[in-house]
């Protein structure tokens, strides 16, 4: 039996890999540590809180005091906490900053003093920058971090802070890197729960300008299934991707949540592009696949119909979430933009 601790359990991926986590481990304690900031949000948890091997800590993953009382006696950290939307970090990289790189070294911090025996560091195909829509590679874990934006670069910053704990401290860490994932309880800022919540509720689906632009897709479950891969199968000091290989442009995406949905192409609305948007991701994950025997089990066809009709059979959910400070949000990214391109 052993006790781990989940940062950023009550985000998107956090919250999935706790389901993951309990009912895959059942001997195991699983605590939930979030700061519950705008993203976070405790209804993604609340199909857990009877269970007994479930606690959920509210707490800074920067804020030393309360993460060391939360680390006691913890065997295994896995750090999903982040600030995570690009958008939101052109409008304001210092809180990338701040969470992302400092919040990581004070977490890893006081997870060595607690003498944790894994620290696993949730990160992202975008440290590595983009590729040409035309380029004949995928990114490797050996090659160069080139982020171009105030998030890649936060998490690029992350990715140096963990590795120098390893070769410093012999702190044992482990890195992984994935692209887009998609599933249930995405924050419905993020292109498929946008576009499928906006199809919906018949509002535009505001495509940036190059919607040529690619990303590689990942279901949420294959990301914890690769996690949990690395976590019992990978060697401490290294850095895995997590890849799929199905890559779809924002165009296929979008037509495939309006047929989906059975809704009019009229709804695709072309806006200005974001500032430093990467054209496309693609991760090599060999060295995951032979190392620790993962693959994917979830077609792309199934689990996008699958997501998307989630969000149709969770209304709920997605309102509440779409209301109050998302408001004001959406109005500074979209509804100023729509019609002006
Ligand atoms: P999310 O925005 O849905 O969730 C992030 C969670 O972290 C939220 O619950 C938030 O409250 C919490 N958080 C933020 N700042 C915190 C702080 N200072 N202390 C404690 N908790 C804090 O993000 P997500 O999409 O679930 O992403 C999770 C992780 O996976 C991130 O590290 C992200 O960089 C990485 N990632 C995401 C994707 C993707 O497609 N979503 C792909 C690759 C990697
Ligand atoms: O309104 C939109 N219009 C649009 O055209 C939004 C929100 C997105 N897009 C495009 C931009 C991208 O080409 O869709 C694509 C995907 O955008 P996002 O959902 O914002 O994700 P992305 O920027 O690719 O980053 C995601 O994958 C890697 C996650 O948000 C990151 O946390 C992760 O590291």
């Amino acid at each position: 039996m052993a006790k781990i601790l989940i940062t950023g359990a009550a985000g998107f991926i956090g919250s999935n890999f706790v389901r993951y986590w309990l009912e895959h481990h059942t001997e195991d304690e699983v605590i939930g540590y979030d700061a519950l900031t705008y993203a976070g949000n405790l209804e993604n948890l609340d199909r857990f809180q009877d269970n007994p091997r479930f606690r959920f800590i509210k707490g800074d993953i920067g804020d030393m005091d309360t993460a060391s009382a939360a680390l006691a006696g913890v065997d295994v950290v896995v750090n999903f906490a982040a600030e995570s939307h690009n958008d939101r970090g052109v409008l304001d990289p210092g809180i990338f900053l701040r969470t992302n790189v400092l919040g990581t070294q004070i977490f890893l911090e006081a997870a060595r003093r607690c003498g944790v025996k894994r620290f696993h560091h949730i990160s992202t195909c975008e440290v590595f920058g983009d590729l040409a829509l035309d380029e004949d590679r995928a990114f490797v874990e050996t090659d160069p971090y080139q982020p171009k934006t105030p998030y890649n670069a936060s998490k690029a910053g992350a990715n140096h802070v963990v590795m120098s704990y390893f070769h410093t401290y012999a702190m044992p860490v482990t890195i992984s890197h994935c692209a887009n994932n998609y599933g249930p309880y995405q924050f419905p800022e993020k292109l498929i729960p946008l576009f499928v919540t906006n199809a919906l509720e018949d509002k535009p689906l505001p495509l940036y300008k190059t919607s040529q632009n690619k990303r590689e897709w990942t279901h949420v479950d294959d990301h914890a299934r690769a996690i949990e891969a690395i976590l019992e199968k990978g060697k401490v000091g290294e850095a895995y991707n997590i890849g799929t290989g199905v890559e779809k442009t924002v165009e296929e995406i979008t037509d495939i949540i309006l047929q989906t949905l059975e809704k009019p192409e009229s709804l695709k609305t072309y806006v200005p592009d974001r500032l430093g948007h990467d054209r496309r991701y693609l991760l090599d994950d060999t060295k995951l696949r032979k190392e620790t025997g993962w693959k994917p089990e979830i077609s792309f066809d199934e689990g996008i119909k699958e997501t998307i009709l989630w969000y149709k059979d969770t209304p709920e959910w997605w309102k509440r979430v779409k209301s109050g400070e998302y408001e004001e949000y959406y109005n500074t990214y979209y509804n100023n933009t729509l019609g002006k391109n």
